[in-house]
């Protein structure tokens, strides 16, 4: 029997054909040994080519490509999910100034006749729900410090120490930390300053930053009670947000991007506060001034009003506080 054997040598490579050859003439020849007649081979049902092959060369390609694609495409998403979905980071961070851009405009019924912070002294937590702890009037409640440690040992030492110590427990949130003009590019430089920076005589510094592992929290507020005066029904996250450092130092003007209202408590020191409107409302709203003081508390929504800080000659400002829903 006489093999096609052009249309095959063409795509296969010599010894591929040899073999394929070799297994042809051993069939043929098992054919010849049982000596079936042309007749009776003709009337056998062997499939033409085309039909045996469930694909073509063609096709199998195109599945092999496309379940490449496809496991790329899988592997893909699980990596972004777990690296930033999961993790909550951001795929791309925006810059801050981004941030208060794409807010959405306020109508400014906000600060419409919000002229200065309110002060209060010995009010209930539902009178504070009522009238205060949602709305957007600035308050510094005067007496919600009283029996707290944090007054009397929370200074630069402190934390020095307290970040000195290693086990902080599981991380539950991302790590921020505000360096502002310090130059100084994380918590482990600022508790490794020389002494005469640390104690105010050398090159200024202010720094902030939050709380992102749950024992160190928990630890911390061991420091300090939740303040009497919040909601009954307030919640607030395992996160509490710092701010330390010395005079004529604090925060440029900027808006939050946060998820609540938070409260914060001065430990130490003086700090003036500005609080501006956004700037769609600069002509019906004033800007506020203000000075809180050591054992005060003030609750501003920092998402809505705009707001810069100044600590005032003196004591270095130590400041502690959370958001609550
Ligand atoms: O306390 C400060 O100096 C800044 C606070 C601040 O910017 C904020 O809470 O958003």
């Amino acid at each position: 029997m006489n093999l096609p054997q052009s249309s095959l040598r063409p795509k296969t490579s010599a010894k591929t054909y040899k073999v394929a050859e070799l297994k042809v003439m051993k069939i043929l020849n098992k054919i010849d040994s049982l000596k079936l007649s042309n007749s009776y081979i003709a009337r056998l049902d062997i499939p033409k080519s085309s039909e045996k092959k469930v694909f073509g060369r063609k096709t199998s390609s195109y599945i092999v490509l496309v379940s490449i694609i496809i496991s790329v495409l899988l592997f893909s998403a699980r990596w972004i999910y777990t690296e930033f979905l999961e993790s909550r980071h951001c795929l791309i961070e925006l810059p801050s100034f981004s941030k208060s851009a794409f807010r959405p405009p306020e109508d400014c019924s906000m600060c419409l006749g919000v002229d200065d912070v309110v002060r209060l002294a010995n009010i209930t937590a539902e009178e504070f729900e009522d009238k205060y702890a949602y709305s957007t009037t600035p308050v510094i409640v005067t007496d919600a410090t009283e029996g707290w440690r944090a007054l009397k040992e929370f200074d630069f030492n402190f934390f020095a120490n307290f970040y000195s110590e290693s086990k902080m427990g599981k991380q539950i949130n991302d790590c921020f930390y505000f360096a502002y003009k310090s130059g100084l590019k994380s918590l482990q430089e600022v508790f490794s300053m020389d002494e005469a920076r640390a104690n105010l005589s050398g090159q200024p510094w202010y720094v902030g930053w939050s709380t992102c592992y749950d024992d160190e929290t928990r630890r911390l507020r061991s420091y300090y009670n939740r303040p009497y005066f919040l909601p009954k029904t307030a919640e607030s996250d395992m996160v509490d947000w710092i701010f330390m450092g010395g005079p004529g130092q604090g925060a440029h003007m900027h808006v939050d991007s946060v998820k609540h209202i938070s409260w914060q408590a001065q430990v130490r020191g003086h700090k003036q506060w500005q609080l501006a409107p956004p700037p769609e409302c600069l002509y019906h709203c004033r800007w506020i001034t203000f000075t809180v003081a050591p054992g005060e508390i003030l609750v501003v929504d920092t998402n809505r009003w705009y707001h810069k800080t100044n600590v005032l000659p003196g004591d270095i400002s130590i400041t502690i506080g959370a958001e609550y829903d």
